[in-house]
């Protein structure tokens, strides 16, 4: 087994990216549950991640979503996050929730449509350039739900067309990460639907173009840990979009359905070597039923404890057993790891950086919940489910 100092520092260097949007209210396209408390502004809805972090340590970066996350200055926004220790990280270009978007966006067949979505994503460069962002995240809901309804390869034109667009206005140190779905909200076609699309589109654009794995974006039954594995092999992996899911792209919280799933994501992650600032370990999630702060809280912790579990993966002994064709002595390493408990060695590792050990249960004793009740009324929508 690997050493825990070795498995420690090794956690200690991972940053998970939550998402501003998980603060919100959000629901299904049935009803958004409103809850109380809730932020109502972009501004508050980085104080409640400041929480995340003051009782994980390891949140430090916030996504954002434009226009969900509109405020009339961004760099301002960027210095309050720092002011609470945090910083801004992928913007997430929205060019889905406009009736101009009916039959797509930037793969729209009218060319005005493509403009505007363009400047959209030009705009949130714009944002990239006052917050100090590195990633651009890009998904589209771009598709077709009829055979014959539109042309398949001349939407895949009109989407490299408007990717080679935006990169070429990328700095050199922003990134631009493609992020692909199989289905939803299109039902025939879906323009990115799968890696190896994203994959081709960014290898054409060049180096700092990379896939984003969003885990809830796939068919049952796929394995996604094959794609991070040969995504990372290949330098195209950029990061993830953490979530679970039982049936499509649920958004419930990540590892709640499949810890196992996650572990053997983690494992390919750390094995490939990604276990640094090139992959950006976000949340996508919404929390319609249960409080939000202490559920991203929660995820948070499902990853670390996931990335602990594929960090104590006996390298060695998983190494001499796959050449000798060991195949059960191989699967036994694996699930040694785990099966492990790693919670104590994630308390010992928090009460080294001045934590308490269990997140949760510091949040509840922190009276941030009661605070943020009484003292925000009328809390906004996220944006998102409704
Ligand atoms: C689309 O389903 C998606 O996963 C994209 O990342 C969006 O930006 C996000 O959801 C919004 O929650
Ligand atoms: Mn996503
Ligand atoms: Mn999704």
């Amino acid at each position: 087994m690997t050493a825990p100092s070795a498995v420690k520092a090794a956690l200690s260097s991972q940053s998970i990216e939550t998402p501003s949007w998980a603060y919100g209210n959000s629901g299904t396209r049935f009803k958004v549950f409103a809850q109380e408390g809730v932020p109502r502004d972009p501004w508050e809805k980085i104080d409640d991640a400041a929480q995340v972090q003051r009782h994980t340590g390891v949140a430090p970066v916030v996504a954002l979503h434009i226009p969900w996350d509109k405020v009339d200055d961004y760099a301002a926004l960027a210095r309050h996050a720092e002011e609470r220790g945090l910083r801004l990280g992928a913007i997430n270009a929205n060019v889905f929730q406009e009736d101009e978007y009916r039959l797509g966006s930037v793969c729209h067949p009218d060319a005005a449509v493509r403009r505007k979505a363009l400047d959209h994503l030009f705009e949130c460069v714009d944002i990239m350039d006052a917050t100090g962002s590195r990633d651009l995240k890009l998904w589209f809901a771009d598709g077709t739900n009829y055979p014959g309804q539109d042309d398949i390869r001349a939407r895949q034109d009109r989407l490299a067309e408007a990717l080679a667009a935006v990169y070429e206005r990328l700095g050199e140190e922003q990134r631009l990460l493609l992020e692909y779905k199989f289905f939803e909200p299109a039902f025939y076609t879906t323009d990115v639907p799968d890696w190896g699309t994203a994959y081709a589109h960014c290898l054409k654009l060049g180096d700092r173009a990379e896939v984003v794995v969003d885990t809830g974006h796939h068919a049952p039954g796929t394995n996604i840990e094959f794609i991070v594995a040969l995504l990372l092999r290949e330098g195209k992996l950029g990061g993830f979009d953490f979530n679970s899911r039982f049936y499509a792209d649920d958004d419930l919280m990540v590892g709640a359905a499949d810890p196992f799933q996650l572990f053997r994501i983690m494992c390919e992650v750390v094995g490939g070597g990604g276990l640094g600032p090139g992959v950006a370990f976000m949340l996508d999630q919404c929390h319609n039923i249960e409080p939000k702060i202490p559920a991203i809280i929660r995820s948070v912790m499902n990853v670390q404890e996931a990335t602990a579990k594929a960090l104590l993966v006996d390298r060695e002994a998983l190494g001499a057993a796959q050449s000798a064709g060991d195949v059960l002595g191989a699967n036994a390493v694996l699930m040694d790891a785990f099966n492990t408990d790693v919670r104590p060695l994630l308390a010992e590792l928090r009460a080294e950086s001045g934590l308490a050990p269990d997140p949760v249960a510091a949040y509840h004793r922190s009276g941030w919940a009661e605070q943020i009740t009484e003292n925000r009324k009328g809390g906004q929508q996220a944006g998102w489910g409704a």
